[in-house]
């Protein structure tokens, strides 16, 4: 879309009265028109005579350059009352396209140079067809398009000479191959991700003019990438960690990108620490241990002296840090940000991301083992969904709120380790993002897409955060090195599909060829473009900052409020379930349990008696150690907070509707198996939208009782029970020997309890049961909801009761600490 310009002028005619130019004087001025240094700067219009290209190109662009006779915007660059009425750059309309060329060549088209650019578009911002690669049909070639004849055997001096220099094939080949890898993300180096769409449910031009909520029903392309904090490239999925929720939306007025967490809160207040968190939380330097976790002497050194990430351990600690899956978890964009609207007038925002399919989690022991059987279970998982046409689904939230409210809240929006309760402001739900489109090519997108925290459009601002100032110089900045260069914003994923014109040129792997000889604003001899966009058009900062003052003094300090460290962390953990809070109790045990310093561990819990002192209470007990005195609080009496309970940061609060879409069953087969009540069970799980797979001791056909025949297509082996989200126990006296006598089926059957997932026995299986000693009551002594025990002639019934108990997702009641035995 070409912007529109107000302040254009017309080019420059020729002086009328100007006499006939002499035959000579004509020659002359065709001559000199030939020449790219010196020469007549004004040719007589009849010298231009009929295709001659040269001087009627001399002539325009004189007319051109004639058009401005100055910059008139120059006196509205100064003064405060301009600083929000930026103009547009004047432009001059050229009489013809020659002075723009770069080259009075560019009409002689090949197969390579194609013909003259198209007036007014940038072409490397097509849609990413223009850089598809399909081979089918196509034969094998170098990189210079050369046919390879031969892709088995080096040239060599007959058949068992040595090897030549001279083959450019082989050296081509391996070359590029010895560059295959970029260096890897500082932080959240292993990641996943989709392609999608949101969609604007209202129009939110009362706050807000950015683009993708301009009008109800308005699609915005995105690109979604999920990822882990600390862990390598190849790690694992289900590290306890935080995940990042990065999002880019390619807007029709350029891209911006929500580069957020599924934690609304963030360990540290300001940019300055953040390479010493990372540094802590990575690998310890001397022997690059542990890989992708936290539980180490040095992350819990430094968390326990900056006691400003009280908050946001107690998020790491909780189940959140375990996601069942990508497409189950919210997104926050974490600091406050800005909306504004058109008049200028701006909101303070936070971003929920809220997924369709509730929020829910992996137990710690089955995380891991998953990271064991296998580390790609995300990635996995969100591949399957988004092929199944199971597209993960979320809807954006908004809290918007003043800065009257804001200056009257007993916290600091400006610090990121606080969170705006939703009890003062309600997160107001304004459109959907849906992931319906899996990459072609990991590398290639996943991998080169590069989020920036300074990527924002108009409508949407900053604020005085300074973790989001560290932040918005942090990104370019990476990239530069991660993607070789500073044109890493043309690789195909990253273009925007808005047009992109400056007088940026040159550097690495540079994409763009860009016609014409002008590379400066302002200039005349291209008509004044690409000209400057206006505060009508182009992105302006908020003028009014919180807090800002105009003469400020030069300092290195927090404001007063940012030393609360511990009321929120106390707000999240008080509004935890029991059973949340009895998961952050372990996890907390289990991660300093692997700190081998005494005085650290002490450091943390005496920290932790600030916030949770009956947490801190029981991890002195669980750990071993006398209660040590609570840490000193850099503010000892900080404001009275709004609330002592959110419920909405309860996992529990988000269950979802219930469903079981895209859940995986495991049904247990071996020879003998009761194909009736078998056939119900997966037919009737198919229909629910679940996955059911048969395991089996091995792959291949599985015999029913009735000489059914069953394709097995999953083993005990390579498909262990803590991969699935229930189980299924079908009848069949021969099959449950057979089953019996391996003891896979044991440790499946014991691991799905353990991780209260929902188990379904018929008939004769209910002997698997017991042989693996599994509790008939809770330990409570109520009865279990996710154990159903069925004869296979009441099948139906009881895969409603499997079906409806697995929509619960859990059953907390069966955990005991430690398991019993
Ligand atoms: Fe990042 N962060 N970050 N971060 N961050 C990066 O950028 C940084 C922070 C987040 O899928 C890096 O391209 C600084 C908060 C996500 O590609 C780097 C600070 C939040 C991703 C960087 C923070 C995030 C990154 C590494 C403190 C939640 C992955 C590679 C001032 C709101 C994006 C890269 C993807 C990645 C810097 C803190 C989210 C080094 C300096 C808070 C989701 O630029």
């Amino acid at each position: 879309m070409a912007k529109k310009n107000p302040t254009s002028f017309s080019p420059a005619s020729s002086p009328a009265a100007r006499s006939a130019a002499s035959p000579a004087e004509i020659d002359a001025a065709r001559a000199a028109a030939r020449n790219t240094d010196s020469g007549p700067a004004s040719p007589p219009p009849e010298a231009a005579g009929r295709g001659d290209a040269p001087t009627q190109k001399a002539i325009d662009t004189q007319a051109l350059a004639a058009g401005m006779p100055s910059n008139p915007n120059k006196p509205l660059e100064h003064g405060e009352a301009n600083a929000q009425a930026t103009p547009a750059g004047a432009t001059v309309t050229p009489p013809s396209r020659l002075p723009g060329a770069s080259t009075l060549s560019e009409h002689n088209d090949s197969d390579k140079t194609g013909t003259v650019a198209p007036e007014g578009v940038n072409a490397t911002i097509g849609t990413l067809d223009r850089v598809r690669v399909d081979s089918s049909g196509q034969v094998l070639t170098t990189n210079q398009g050369v046919g390879i004849a031969d892709n088995q055997n080096s040239l060599k001096a007959g058949a068992r000479g040595p090897v030549l220099l001279e083959d450019f094939i082989l050296r081509e080949k391996i070359t590029h191959f010895d560059h295959e890898r970029i260096p890897e993300r500082i932080v959240h180096a292993r990641g996943s991700g989709a392609h999608g769409f949101f969609e604007c449910y209202e129009p939110l031009t009362e706050f807000t003019k950015a683009a993708p909520f301009k009008e109800a029903g308005k699609v915005t392309p995105v690109f979604v990438r999920f990822s882990t904090v600390a862990g390598e490239r190849g790690s694992k999925d289900t590290a306890r960690d935080v995940r990042g929720f990065a999002v880019k939306f390619y807007t029709d007025e350029g891209n911006w990108d929500l580069v957020g967490n599924n934690m609304p809160v963030f360990f540290i207040q300001d940019a300055m620490k953040f390479p010493d968190l990372v540094h802590a939380v990575k690998p310890e330097p001397h022997h690059q241990m542990p890989q992708a976790a936290s539980a180490h002497d040095t992350f819990w050194d430094f968390v326990s002296l900056m006691p400003e990430s009280t908050h946001m351990l107690m998020w790491q600690m909780s189940d959140r840090a375990i996601p069942r899956s990508y497409r189950m978890m919210q997104g926050f964009g974490v600091h406050t940000f800005r909306l504004v609207n058109e008049e200028g007038e701006a909101f303070l925002v936070k971003f929920h991301w809220q997924p369709k399919l509730g929020t829910h989690s992996l137990v710690w022991e089955e995380a891991v083992k998953i990271s064991g059987a296998d580390p790609d279970f995300h990635r996995r998982d969100l591949w399957e969904a988004i092929d199944a046409g199971e597209y993960p689904e979320w809807e954006l939230g908004l809290q918007i709120f003043t800065e009257e409210q804001a200056e009257k809240f007993s916290f600091d929006i400006l610090d990121a380790t606080k969170i705006v309760p939703e009890e003062l402001v309600p997160v107001r739900i304004v459109g959907r993002m849906v992931l319906n489109r899996n990459p072609d090519n990991f590398f290639a997108e996943t991998e080169q897409v590069a989020f920036c925290a300074a990527h924002v459009v108009p409508g949407i601002d900053f604020t005085n955060d300074p973790l989001l100032a560290g932040r918005i110089h942090s990104y370019v900045d990476t990239q530069i090195s991660r993607l070789g260069g500073p044109n890493f914003h043309e690789l195909p994923i990253n273009a925007p599909i808005a047009q992109v014109h400056n007088n940026q040129r040159d550097g690495m792997h540079r994409q763009a060829i860009h016609r014409g000889r002008v590379a400066y604003e302002p200039n005349s001899l291209a008509g004044g473009c690409p000209f400057q966009a206006g505060a009508a058009q182009g992105f302006t900062s908020i003028a009014r900052r919180l807090d800002a003052k105009e003469s400020a003094d030069k300092v290195r300090i927090k404001p007063e409020k940012f030393a609360d460290h511990y009321t929120q962390a106390r707000l999240f953990f008080e509004s935890q379930t029991p059973v949340e809070q009895a998961h952050i109790g372990n996890a907390f045990r289990f991660e300093l349990s692997k700190v081998t310093v005494p005085a650290v561990r002490e450091r943390v819990v005496a920290s932790l008696l600030n916030a949770a002192p009956e947490l801190a209470q029981r991890l002195a007990q669980d750990l071993g150690m006398e209660l040590p005195a609570p840490l000193p609080k850099a503010l000892e009496t900080p404001a009275t907070p709004e609330v002592d309970q959110s419920p909405a940061l309860s996992l529990m609060a988000r269950p979802g509707d219930g469903g079981i879409r895209t859940r995986k069953v495991a049904v247990l087969v071996a020879n003998g198996v009761e194909g009736a009540s078998l056939g119900k069970v997966v037919s009737a799980l198919v229909a629910a939208g679940a996955v059911p797979r048969l395991v089996g001791a091995r792959l291949g056909t599985c015999i029913g009782a009735a000489g059914e025949r069953f394709a097995v297509d999953a083993t005990l082996e390579n498909s262990p029970g803590f991969l699935f989200d229930a189980l299924v126990l079908p009848d069949g006296a021969a099959a449950v020997e057979a089953l019996d006598a391996d003891a896979h089926t044991l440790e499946f059957l014991r691991d799905q309890y353990w991780h209260c997932k929902t188990i379904l026995a018929l008939g004769a299986s209910d002997a698997l049961v017991a042989q693996a000693q599994i509790p008939m009551t809770l330990p409570d002594g109520a009865g279990d909801p996710g154990l159903i025990l069925a004869d296979a002639v009441d099948a139906e019934e009881a895969i409603d009761a499997f079906i409806a108990a697995m929509g619960q997702h859990r059953h907390f009641g069966r955990e005991n600490d430690p398991p019993a035995a």
